[in-house]
């Protein structure tokens, strides 16, 4: 599936050439033509990359966190990649002038690569382009990985599902906004941040988060809950410590490379079934907005159209109405 085109930009992923590794970035964000080969290349499903999703309600300080990470791993010698999905982050340029100054300092680092993702993505989604950055990130040795998303709406949460690990933080006060995340604190978050620790209110969020966990049968499902602040980084040293330890034995880095694989393929699979059906749609029906109208018009139906993407239907016009319901 390598051409030596496509050879050449493996190469400067994996020799640590920041501007071949934005290029690249670049190309997966774009679709270009080689993309697919490259990607393909770098895919090693047992690599020791760790990719961190991070997600929350606004404001509950994932960007704070981020840094806070950023700090501690690089104080450990590793080389961070931060992708920052939530355009109103310091890390995407955007956010309080405060915040950003004190991230510039990871941005002159070498040792951190950041890229956002806040504007782009449009071609193959949101979440694809930012699943494969993020494989590109990891390939070129950035470890961990973090991913800033927004984690409110639906593209988000699947972002941070395509991550190794991912973080639910959780503020106190933000009132409805958990109340609406706590759905998903059963499906999201591997560990449960319970940030802002230094505030009132803390006890509070604690007790109830707890409260929903208890639904989950089996304890040893529960994800950890981990107090912080990322603000004072108190702690920021459990945190690093559960983040540890779901991938440093062997079993855990088995079930790692199991997860990370099932859950890319899932997301391909996914994806190119919509491209497909989509193919399929336009190939009959011509546009969207015919498909519409012969569905206004009574000739079809949504239901009609969903068997004929199955291949339950033979895809020729074999009869004009397909809408005969007795
Ligand atoms: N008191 C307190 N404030 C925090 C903490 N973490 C973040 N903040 C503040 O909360 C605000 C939102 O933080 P930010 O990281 O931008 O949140 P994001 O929208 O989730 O990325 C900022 O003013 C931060 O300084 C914390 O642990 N304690
Ligand atoms: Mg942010």
């Amino acid at each position: 599936m390598l051409s030596s085109e496509a050879d050449h930009f493996v190469r400067k992923v994996r020799s640590f050439d920041q501007r071949g590794l934005a290029r690249v970035l670049s190309m997966v964000e774009n679709g270009h033509p080689l993309a697919p080969s490259i990607l393909h290349s770098l895919y090693n499903p047992q690599r020791s990359s760790l990719t961190i999703g991070i997600t929350g309600p606004p404001g509950a300080g994932k960007s704070t966190l981020t840094n806070r990470l950023i700090s501690y791993y690089r104080r450990h010698k590793n080389r961070v990649g931060v992708i920052a999905v939530d355009p109103s982050s310091p890390f995407s340029g955007g956010a309080l002038l405060g915040d950003r100054v004190r991230m510039q300092e990871h941005a002159s680092d070498p040792g951190v690569f950041i890229r956002s993702a806040a504007n782009r993505g449009h071609l193959g989604g949101l979440s694809g382009t930012t699943r494969d950055a993020l494989e590109v990130l990891a390939a070129a040795s950035y470890d961990p990985v973090l991913v800033e998303t927004m984690g409110v709406g639906q593209a988000e949460v699947e972002i941070a599902s395509l991550a190794d690990i991912t973080l639910l933080v959780l503020v106190p006060g933000l009132g409805d906004e958990v109340q609406t995340m706590k759905a998903g604190i059963m499906e999201i978050g591997d560990i449960l941040v319970l940030n802002k620790a230094d505030r009132s209110g803390i006890e509070q969020l604690e007790m109830s988060v707890n409260a929903s966990l208890e639904l989950i049968p089996d304890q040893a499902d529960r994800p950890p809950v981990i107090r912080c602040s990322a603000q004072t980084g108190e702690g920021i040293a459990e945190l690093t410590d559960a983040i540890g330890s779901c991938t440093s034995s062997g079993a855990g880095r088995k079930a790692t490379a199991h997860r990370r694989t099932a859950l890319l393929l899932n997301s391909i699979v996914r994806e190119k079934g919509r491209e497909l059906a989509q193919k399929l749609l336009l190939d009959r029906y011509g546009s969207i907005e015919e498909t519409i109208e012969s569905i206004l018009e009574g000739r079809t139906t949504p239901y009609w159209i969903g068997e004929m993407l199955s291949g339950f239907h033979n895809n020729k016009r074999e009869n004009e109405n397909e809408c005969k319901r007795d």
